[in-house]
């Protein structure tokens, strides 16, 4: 049997798989369907210190090849997830909390508010594109600095971070460098692409109501811009910081081309919201049989295996 198991800052996953925080996370009900599916882990929708309703609707639409999201950090707030987070417990898989906020002092708030909850992770968001007015954390890395530095004052839990696509060598030099500084357990790469627009010719419109129609990019189109943070992630760190792979995952093939760049872990959303929480048990299936076809015995031993042409 191919061990599909991973481990991510000390925590071991039966499976290294898992749903993108956004995808079918922010209920009660969604997040036990996800610790009785055969996820690997549960991720908790990014969350706020008040509850959030979030954007107008239509706000996600799935499109040829992919989605467009402009859902508008819709969760439950804080105290909701604190409590909720040590029911999960029960599935004995980990429980990854995504933590978001609208403005530094919220982060610090939740935080704090985690830190009781006793998640085994943090994922601290970056890179949501859909509040207007408010860019994305992780393109300015000295906000960034700034943020992770007061965050790590308060955690005695390993916290990780959600980043946007960085499109240029430098960018991804710039913010490892910020993050070693930090000293990261785990980075998440990529978010959805951020304010991208599609367009119905026919209507002559935009497809999802919030900020004029743009929104975040997610599914198979966006695979080989995720594919290229993984790998140069894992160029600069090697096994150094572990990398959990998101974007365009669709099938197990997929899951070993992210983790033949240097994932250790994968996440996915468009595919999950399409096909429901049955996905992992197709995924786990499929990219058995791929490993098996490529000879390896495990997922970690095709980590980072990408050659490049002499
Ligand atoms: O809720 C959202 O609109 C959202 C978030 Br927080 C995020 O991080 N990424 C995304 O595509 N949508």
């Amino acid at each position: 049997m191919i061990d599909l198991s991973t481990v991510i800052a000390g925590v071991s996953f039966p499976v290294g798989l898992m749903n993108a925080s956004g995808a079918l996370c922010v209920t009660q009900d969604e997040l036990e369907a996800l610790g009785k599916a055969d996820a690997g882990a549960i991720v908790t929708k990014s969350m706020t210190p008040l509850a959030r309703e979030g954007n107008p609707h239509p706000r996600y639409v799935a499109i040829d090849g992919g989605s467009i999201n402009s859902m508008g950090l819709p969760n439950l707030g804080y105290p909701a997830y604190a409590k909720l987070i040590p029911e999960l417990k029960c599935f004995r898989k980990p429980v990854i909390a995504s933590l978001a906020g609208l403005h530094p002092d919220d982060f610090l708030e939740g935080a704090k508010a985690l830190h009781v909850a006793g998640p085994d992770l943090v994922e601290v968001n970056l890179s949501c594109p859909n509040i207007p007015g408010k860019p994305q954390i992780g393109y300015d890395f000295e906000e960034t600095e700034h943020l992770l530095r007061a965050l790590r004052d308060i955690f005695s839990i390993p916290f990780g971070v959600k980043l946007p696509p960085y499109f240029d060598p430098i960018h991804h030099q710039k913010i490892a460098d910020v993050l070693e500084r930090i000293g990261v357990a785990f980075v998440t790469v990529i978010n959805s692409v951020g304010n991208t627009l599609v367009v119905d010719p026919e209507k002559e419109q935009v497809v999802i109501k919030p900020k004029g129609g743009f929104g975040g990019l997610g599914g198979r189109i966006i695979k080989p811009v995720a594919l290229a943070n993984v790998r140069a992630f894992w160029k600069i760190w090697g096994d150094q910081i572990p990398i959990i792979g998101t974007g365009g995952v669709e099938n197990g093939i997929d899951i070993f081309e992210h983790v033949l760049c240097g994932a250790s872990a994968v996440q996915v959303g468009t595919i999950l919201v399409e096909e429901g929480v049955g996905v992992f048990t197709r995924l786990a299936r499929e990219l058995t049989e791929c490993l098996e076809r490529k000879g390896y015995p495990s997922l970690m031993a095709c980590r980072g295996k990408l050659q490049e042409m002499e």
